[in-house]
């Protein structure tokens, strides 16, 4: 089965009881046993829930994987994967990703003496200097949040040896285009808010996996920390998800002609997309992924307050956090997604004040095109 027929087929299979074609939403917290230990296999919905069973099942498919445990947020997903860890353990992490995972990691799981190191993770060398004999899990997103550097996922497995894990938040990047298992990590992570989800109209999250024992633990952490989406957000997951790859090679056509547009732009100082021959790691991207996605970032020659105000005066594109929907968004990651990061921590990693970053949506090009050079030629 190839790809958009796993994600409207795998789990997808018509209700038992009346044949509806598509999964209904179990509102139900609870299951009505014969006798006493005698049910379905569902007794109680945070343990387990037949919407959310489809929408884990479909989405361990996407990612061409064994197993899913479905989550009610990206960082719910994340924590899941770090609960993997004990004190005294030690993590290596992407020094650019998104500003909430650095703030779970360096003001949640750092107080319970779990150490992080954080390094570019597209420098190997500096991966393997920061590698010890505690590092239980590196920690990789790739594409990276907002700076869109590439990480070698291969090449990454190569320097971490077992039992150290491997996990990558795929998000921006999404099954469609990057399949990160196939290249040696152990763990997948997407905020299912984003692209999987597909419509910003639900927040979700998912950790997927090929090995039994680790879905095992996460699947223990979903029931003993109870942080499962309910029925009906893991129903607009499982609808969103249908058409992930016709939207994302909509959405990578758009941020293509974007970021075209906008490298040739004397307004722009500089910018982020893989997609472009000058960004240092397209051949990377290009050999690593099947396409490059919807999401770039950029620079412009003015002053923070102008790149603010022509931030806001865009028409199709929503000043919002999140990213991945139909629609465009734009947002200025210091102060938005990333003000969680402390400015030196940010200036470090060269998340600048002048930095924006776009969610490029699926509407006509033509009309972004114009939107943008609308905003940008009074500057
Ligand atoms: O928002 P939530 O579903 O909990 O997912 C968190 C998350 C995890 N990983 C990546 C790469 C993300 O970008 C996010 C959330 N990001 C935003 C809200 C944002 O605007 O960047």
């Amino acid at each position: 089965m190839r790809f958009s027929t796993r994600a409207i087929h795998v789990g997808q299979e018509a209700e038992q009881t009346t044949g509806a074609t598509i999964v209904p939403i179990f509102q139900t917290s609870t299951y009505t046993q014969e006798a006493v230990g005698k049910h379905k296999g569902f007794d109680y919905s945070r343990t387990i829930n037949p919407t959310r069973v489809a929408l884990e099942k479909q989405l361990a498919a996407l990612e061409n994987a064994a197993h899913a445990g479905a989550f009610a947020s990206g960082m719910a997903a994340t924590s899941a994967v770090l609960n993997l860890l004990s004190a005294g353990d030690h993590v290596v992490a992407s020094d650019d990703m998104y500003g909430g995972t650095y703030r779970l990691f360096s003001r949640v799981f750092a107080r319970y003496a779990i150490d992080f190191t954080y390094v570019d993770l597209s420098d190997l060398e500096a991966l393997r200097a920061a590698l010890r004999p505690q590092t239980r899990l590196v920690w990789v997103e790739t594409p990276t949040n907002p700076l869109l550097k590439i990480v070698d996922i291969a090449a990454t497995r190569a320097a971490v040896a077992k039992p150290a894990l491997i996990a990558v938040d795929n998000t921006f990047a999404t099954p469609y285009f990057q399949q990160p298992l196939a290249l040696g990590a152990d763990i997948v992570v997407h905020s299912t808010t984003k692209y999987i989800g597909g419509h910003s109209d639900v927040v979700g999250g998912v950790a997927i996996t090929n090995d039994a024992a680790i879905h095992e633990q996460i699947k223990f952490h979903q029931n003993s920390v109870g942080g499962v989406p309910g029925p009906f957000d893991a129903w607009l997951v499982m609808r969103g998800a249908k058409t992930l790859a016709l939207r994302m090679q909509q959405h990578e056509r758009n941020a293509l002609a974007i970021a075209q547009y906008l490298e040739k732009h004397q307004k722009v100082e500089h910018v982020n997309y893989p997609g472009l021959p000058a960004h240092p790691q397209h051949a990377l991207a290009q050999r690593q992924m099947r396409g490059f996605g919807g999401m770039l970032s950029f620079t412009l020659r003015v002053s923070e307050e102008r790149a603010m105000a022509f931030a806001a005066s865009l028409r199709y594109f929503s000043l919002a956090e999140s990213l991945g929907g139909v629609e465009s968004l734009i947002c200025h990651p210091a102060r938005m997604t990333h003000g969680s990061m402390p400015k030196e921590d940010r200036d470090r990693r060269g998340v600048t004040d002048g930095l924006l970053r776009l969610s490029v949506g699926i509407e006509d090009i033509e009309d972004l095109l114009e939107d943008l050079e609308g905003a940008l030629s009074p500057l």
